[in-house]
């Protein structure tokens, strides 16, 4: 029988490429969706036909017991958050329900339905990946950062994610669950939101290459981050949950570019100077910002056999290519509906 996998977030970027992934690997996927019509949902159906959609939301906890009763998965993915770092300062009650509480909801839909005495499965036997971020670790105190470094998160969306990180921790060693961490740095695509810097500098590119746009607003071009490639990131967060032993894993390249390097190498595959085109703006600014997060991936490289496959480079120009062919195309990055 086909293992069965669980996926909340699966209109998001993660959710897609883990989507593709998983079928690929002969899995029976379901992917939890929230919303009355959520053009997000149309667009990953033209996408992943052959994934099973479930109703259900992280706010609502009756809604997470009905989808883990019905679906009755192997493996459950919590990719689902409020996961845009801005937006969490302007909404941080919000974020702390969706992205912090969410992980709660979740893991307590595991644990009532898989409790023996209901003659479901053993908690031991649904695994269950959670989706842990860089941002937990903020202010570093060393680099690069590794799964011992500890936590200084500068954002309510940081500290949302270092609760729900604890928790999976604490359900692992309360209930005996094959609960895990995946520590993810920065992964990006061509699927990526374009509310995050490398898409919104890729589709600035192709804007102002096909003459749609005149200037690109860009906010602190200092501050580095360690940017992978999406497609490999949602291998690393299988192999997770086939390890013998439930642990944490620190899931990044290991290399560290500046918001200011992603520009130079944005515009230069189009030929063009980037100094004339790029406009910062003191509102782009961030509150309290994370100047540097850099990856030691080691241990995902000896104990799962991960590595990154695609470079720094390579993924850069992979976005502008895909933006350029979608603009041209008359596709609307602003659209919901409209992925490449
Ligand atoms: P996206 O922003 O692309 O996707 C977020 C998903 O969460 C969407 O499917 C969205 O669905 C869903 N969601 C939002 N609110 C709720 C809710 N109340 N109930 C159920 N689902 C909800 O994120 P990514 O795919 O980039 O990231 C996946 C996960 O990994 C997130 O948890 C993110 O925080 C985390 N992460 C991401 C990293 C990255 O670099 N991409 C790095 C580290 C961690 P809807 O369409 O309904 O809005
Ligand atoms: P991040 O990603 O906050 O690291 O969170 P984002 O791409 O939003 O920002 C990265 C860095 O770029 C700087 N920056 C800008 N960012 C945006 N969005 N827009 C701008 O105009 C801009 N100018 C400069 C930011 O200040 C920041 O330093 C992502 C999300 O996917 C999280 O969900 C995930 O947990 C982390 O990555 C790891």
């Amino acid at each position: 029988m086909a293992r069965r996998a669980l996926i909340t977030g699966i209109t998001g970027q993660d959710g897609s490429y883990l989507a593709e992934h998983l079928l690929g690997q002969g899995y029976e996927v379901w992917g939890l969706a929230r919303g009355q019509a959520n053009p997000r949902l149309s667009r990953m159906r033209r996408l992943l036909a052959d994934v099973q959609v479930i109703r259900g939301d992280l706010l609502d906890q009756g809604s997470l017991i009905s989808a883990v009763e019905r679906v009755q998965p192997d493996e459950v993915y919590n990719l689902g958050a409020i996961s845009f770092v801005p937006m969490s300062w302007e909404q941080a009650e919000l974020t702390a329900e969706v992205t912090g509480m969410g992980v709660l909801r979740m893991l307590e839909a595991i644990r009532v339905c898989s409790g023996a005495s209901r003659g479901g499965r053993p908690s031991g036997q649904i695994r269950f990946y959670q989706a842990s971020s860089s941002e937990m670790f903020g202010q570093v105190s060393e680099t690069p950062q590794t799964e011992t470094t500890g936590f200084h998160p500068r954002s309510p969306y940081g500290v949302a994610k270092a609760y729900g990180h604890f928790l999976t921790q604490n359900y692992r060693e309360s209930y005996g669950m094959f609960a895990v961490s995946g520590i993810l740095f920065n992964h990006e695509s061509p699927r990526r939101g374009a509310e995050f810097v490398t898409r919104k500098v890729t589709l600035g590119v192709a804007r102002i290459k096909l003459g749609l746009a005149a200037d690109l607003r860009l906010g602190n071009l200092d501050a580095r981050r360690d940017w992978g490639y999406a497609g490999d990131y949602v291998r690393a967060m299988h192999l997770m949950l086939q390890a013998g032993t439930p642990e944490d894993y620190v899931i990044g390249t290991g290399r560290m570019k500046s918001v200011k390097e992603l520009v130079q190498a944005a515009f230069a595959a189009v030929d063009l100077d980037w100094e004339r085109y790029v406009v910062t703006d003191q509102s782009l600014h961030r509150p309290a910002e994370v100047d540097l997060l850099c990856a030691d991936p080691k241990k995902a490289r000896v104990q799962l056999g991960w590595e990154p496959s695609v470079s720094f480079e390579e993924l850069v120009a992979m976005m502008v290519e895909s933006d350029l062919q979608l603009l041209a195309n008359g596709g609307d990055p602003d659209q919901e509906g409209s992925w490449p």
